[in-house]
């Protein structure tokens, strides 16, 4: 399932089978072509641990007529093949995409993906990182058989009026045919109903926007998150011929000076930064896996999560809507300099990761704010045009929720008055000496002097790492976890009294693989915050947060 949820009861959709011949052409250390697992990362072999090239996965499938593959997830670039055809390529690993085919003779067909995890030329977001970018086809896949038109997508804004709320949708429907076709389409919110004629040109995408007022409905909270039915239908005279179900939770999210209101009710954010990465499954968390970090989170007394740096798995955020536990979603994006974000792919590849991060995940309750650009140059004049312009697609393609950026704890920032949300990154008593007062009264000065003043501020990252087992009860050397959990008794007690500061996000939940490249300061490549391991064994530093965010 590439949901949590049943998305079609009219398409005819399902999972593509999970085995697939795949082959490493790349020197990858395989003899001969293999069976490999999808969803799954290619570094889960044995053989192919470290592997960067590319890989090729083959699959026959029985289908005809118009089919559609949708791939939540090609790492990091991916070609698809039908037949040896071309009918899809796309750049980023965290964002999905659709590949078509018309008027296929029905029977067996050649499925052919090429995944591509090098860093090359004309990447500007992948790059060797302090996280590790995997190779693969890492969500699921699914097949589709479609009419002659299909919803590519249907956006459900939740709006609170004087008796109750309405649901401001958008549409998206796009004509497979070179005929003009006339439909009906419904769509239902919470089980109320709104119905208008559509007319689509030959070969037209359309989007068409309609209102559903929805007044017994049940607010969503992270205490009480009630989630309700979002289907549009698309009939042909009375004949259904297409749909989408997703879900929604009526909630607004709006800023009021310092706060952010979540349904008018200040947030007070306690959670923690989450690659999305599990031992040795890499990127392709097992949905169970994720249902336990989110269970680990709720125990540590955690109410949000950051998805850095990049959007997450849907299934993620579906279990998210469900337990209630509040998202600061970003695009792909981490510590780009100047020179890098000048890189002549990188405006491109990152306005097309925002739209189809916002496009794609919508419509997820739990995602309280848009972020991008992690630690970027920020600095500079065409670096904060870059925030600028990233801002602005944003909002545009998402007005219902504010937008915010995690900035490096140096001096120099040009974007406070850009963002609705800021977001610091500090790590005193971990990268320097000083205390977590010193580190927030220097970056409040300089947002409020800065054109950020009297706004929300998050310190969207404080951590300090420690190697899971490695004890000095004595004497708290560097990388012990009773070092850990000093720093981090500073640190939260620090944030948390700030009355300037509405949220704090640890940096991090769980050890993550950084890239080969990354070599200081990365035992045994990994990022070492984690206040658990890699297998989500928790470190001494688990006891110490969850005392901590219970009782402040
Ligand atoms: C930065 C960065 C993180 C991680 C962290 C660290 O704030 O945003 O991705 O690299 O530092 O561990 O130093």
């Amino acid at each position: 399932m590439d949901r949590m949820f049943q998305t079609h009861r009219i398409r005819k959709s399902r999972e593509c089978a999970p085995l697939w011949r795949f082959s490493a052409p790349d020197g990858g250390g395989l003899e001969r072509p293999e069976m490999m697992m999808v969803p799954g990362v290619w570094e889960s072999h044995p053989r192919l641990r470290a592997y960067r090239g590319r890989g090729i996965y083959e699959q026959t499938v029985s289908c005809g007529g118009n089919v559609r593959f949708f791939f939540g997830s090609v790492s990091f670039r991916g070609r698809v093949e039908l037949d040896g055809r071309e009918i899809a390529s796309h750049y980023g690993a965290y964002t999905g995409f659709e590949a078509v085919a018309r008027n296929l003779a029905p029977g067996e067909h050649l499925l052919r993906v090429e995944a591509d995890n090098r860093f090359a030329e004309d990447s500007a977001l992948h790059i060797p990182n302090d996280y590790y970018a995997y190779g693969g086809i890492c969500r699921p896949v699914t097949a589709e058989e479609l009419s002659d038109a299909y919803i590519t997508f249907c956006h459900g804004r939740t709006v609170k009026t004087e008796s109750g709320w309405e649901v401001r949708t958008e549409t998206e429907i796009r004509n497979l045919t070179d005929r003009p076709l006339a439909y009906r389409l419904e769509i239902s919110a919470a089980g109320e109903k709104a119905e208008l004629p559509v007319r689509l040109q030959p070969e037209e995408t359309r989007t068409v926007r309609c209102t559903v007022a929805c007044a017994d409905v049940t607010a969503w909270t992270p205490e009480h998150p009630a989630l309700y039915e979002l289907q549009a239908l698309l009939r042909r005279e009375e004949a259904p011929v297409d749909d989408l179900i997703d879900r929604i939770g009526f909630r607004e999210i709006r800023t009021e000076g310092t706060r952010i209101l979540l349904n008018g009710e200040p947030l007070r954010l306690k959670g923690f930064n989450r690659h999305e990465e599990y031992g040795g499954f890499g990127m392709a968390v097992p949905p169970s896996a994720m249902m336990q970090d989110l269970q680990l989170m709720r125990d540590l007394g955690a109410n949000c999560v950051r998805t850095c740096h990049y959007p997450n798995d849907p299934r993620f955020l579906d279990l998210c809507d469900e337990t209630g536990m509040l998202v600061w979603e970003e695009s792909h994006a981490r510590g780009l300099s100047e020179e890098r974000m000048r890189h002549p792919r990188f405006r491109e590849q990152l306005e097309m990761c925002n739209r189809e991060m916002v496009a794609q995940h919508f419509n997820h309750p739990s995602i309280f704010v848009w972020g991008c650009l992690n630690e970027c140059a920020d600095d500079t004049e065409y670096g904060a045009a870059c925030y600028r312009e990233s801002f602005r697609t944003l909002r545009a393609s998402d007005p219902g929720r504010p937008v915010t950026a995690a900035l490096l704890e140096r001096p120099g920032g040009r974007v406070y008055g850009e963002m609705d949300v800021i977001g610091i990154n500090l790590y005193p008593e971990w990268y320097y000496a000083g205390s977590v007062r010193e580190a927030l009264d220097r970056k409040k000065q300089e947002i409020r002097f800065g054109g950020g003043n009297g706004k929300p501020i998050i310190v969207s990252e404080i951590g300090a790492g420690a190697i899971y087992g490695y004890h000095d009860p004595l004497g708290q050397a560097k990388w012990s976890e009773e070092r850990q959990c000093a720093i981090l008794e500073k640190q939260i007690r620090g944030v948390l009294a700030d009355p300037d500061v509405c949220g704090i996000f640890l940096w991090q939940f769980a050890d993550v693989r950084v890239s080969e490249e990354w070599f200081a300061g990365r035992p045994g490549t990994m990022n070492n915050k984690g206040i658990t391991d890699a297998f989500r064994r928790p470190k001494a530093a688990y006891r110490t947060v969850r005392e901590l965010f219970s009782e402040t």
